[in-house]
């Protein structure tokens, strides 16, 4: 039988302690990807159980497979918590997903309809330039600025959904972007707001001063769903579900203290409500995405494939330690209550857990987009206060391999600068001009750091211990 509403009860699971069917549509969540679901939408169901008004409207920009494994489900589906303990819950926030770009009209009724709206778009679908700032030459952005009313970025939504607002007299809904960027919120709202200014000064006006847009932090490590985990958990609870999610115990979701006075009681279902995201933001990419983007590169080198099989690797988890504690902390402040080498070996030992296969290949993912943000951001400031920073130029070059590798065997590289970075790597030759042609790409590395000698050299001797020990099947 397949997990729905009919048949949820009979679950062998931990179950909704509420009627799904009395939830409102207060959230429409752009993205309803694998993190939302193991994330948002669980914290959104345990407030569920006190309050009814945020059920979830997911919406797809590209694909339908989301639709079309969770409608026929009624929405639910299983969590499945891989850790020390092992546990299954049915989630039941999100009551309908709709795909964008096949009815952008029952997105923007839902857009009039809600008081939140969040977001996990990844990095790329925010469409910023490097310096964060809305990249107006991006397809997307250009078609948004021709076609306002059928937009394809989830900027270009955004913004009609609050022309729409505005045109009816309604406040701008709250704006809550979860992914992975620094000062997500602020940028967001700039983007939002540029975006309206070619459109319309006086829209641009009222967003930039009515929309309340909180910077957040959001952390659970949810590797992809894979059959594995759909025999696993249908074995578990006794039904059939097409796309169950699987993360690990810990959960972290951080949002900016804002005035909202109807909104939901966050507190009350564990998120933590501050006046500094940034601190737990920094520390978090630097000290958690940082280390997982070097343990993706270095570890697939070594020939790995999961984060937890890195791990063992004395070298691997060697490196990732000490660039934690002795390159990343000393350049950060200690958010409130925090303490920071505590918080590193609590993620170290997050990495190691066993019971989940987390693979390096998906966070390898999008490179171009990531290290800037997880790595070149400490690597710019250790220079800047004159530390060493050959540890932080380890993933830097391990991804240069990696694209050089993906060039070479032709298979496929997951990066929105996939065309351009696969041209790169073909060409190729030895260590100084390879390290000279990566660092020329711009919109990963910014002049300031491609010119600098202590850098350079750094990034190359690097290079050089990688091409030592290739194996010989990617040399
Ligand atoms: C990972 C993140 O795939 C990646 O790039 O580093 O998805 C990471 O697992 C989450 O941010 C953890 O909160």
């Amino acid at each position: 039988m397949k997990l729905s509403l009919a048949y949820f009860e009979q679950a062998d699971a931990e179950t909704p302690a509420y009627d799904p069917t009395t939830l409102e549509l207060g959230v429409v969540h752009f993205g309803p990807g694998a993190f939302h679901r193991a994330h948002q939408a669980a914290y959104l169901d345990a407030l569920a159980a006190t309050d009814p008004r945020w059920g979830i409207c997911g919406v797809s920009l590209h694909s339908t497979g989301v639709r079309d494994a969770l409608n026929p489900q009624d929405g639910l589906y299983t969590l499945a918590t891989l850790d020390e303990e092992i546990g299954y819950r049915i989630i039941a926030s999100i009551r309908e997903v709709l795909v964008g770009p096949e009815n952008p009209e029952a997105v923007f009724e839902r857009l009039l309809g809600c008081g939140i709206v969040t977001s996990t778009v990844t990095e790329k679908g925010y469409c910023l330039l490097a310096d964060g700032a809305l990249d107006f030459g991006h397809a997307d952005i250009a078609h948004d600025l021709a076609n306002p009313r059928a937009p394809k970025s989830f900027v270009g939504y955004v913004v009609e959904g609050l022309r729409q607002r505005r045109d009816c007299g309604k406040a701008p809904f709250v704006l809550i972007p979860c992914d992975n960027l620094p000062n997500n919120g602020k940028r967001l709202k700039a983007a939002v707001v540029a975006l309206a200014a070619r459109l319309d000064a006086e829209l641009a006006a009222w967003i930039e001063s009515g929309l309340a847009c909180p910077c957040t932090m959001v952390d659970s490590i949810t590797p992809a769903t894979d059959d594995a985990l759909r025999a696993r958990v249908a074995d578990a609870i006794g039904l059939h579900d097409a796309w169950p999610i699987q993360r690990e115990a810990f959960t972290q979701w951080v949002i900016e203290d804002h005035v909202h006075d109807s909104g939901p009681d966050w507190a009350s279902v564990g998120v933590i409500l501050t006046d500094n995201v940034p601190a737990y933001e920094r520390a978090k990419l630097r000290l958690l995405n940082g280390p997982h983007s070097t343990l993706a590169y270095a570890g697939l080198h070594k020939g790995y494939e999961t984060v937890s099989q890195a791990m063992n690797d004395p070298e691997l988890s060697g490196l990732v330690r000490d660039l934690m504690l002795k390159d990343v902390v000393p350049l950060l402040e200690t958010p409130k209550g925090m303490d920071l080498p505590g918080y590193c070996e609590a993620i170290l030992k997050r990495f190691r857990n066993p019971a989940i296969r987390h693979l390096l290949s998906q966070i390898a993912w999008d490179g171009s987009q990531k290290l800037p943000i997880r790595i070149l951001s400490s690597l710019s400031e250790a220079l800047a206060q004159g530390h060493d920073v050959s540890r932080l130029a380890v993933p830097l070059a391990a991804w240069m391999r990696f694209v050089r590798n993906k060039a070479v065997s032709g298979e496929p590289l997951a990066d929105p600068m996939a065309a351009d970075l696969i041209a790169l790597g073909k060409g190729l030759t030895d260590t100084r001009a390879d390290v000279a042609a990566f660092l020329a790409v711009r919109a990963v590395f910014p002049e300031s750091l491609a010119g600098n000698p202590v850098f350079i050299a750094a990034v190359e001797s690097a290079y050089d211990a990688l091409l030592a020990t290739e194996s010989p099947v990617a040399a």
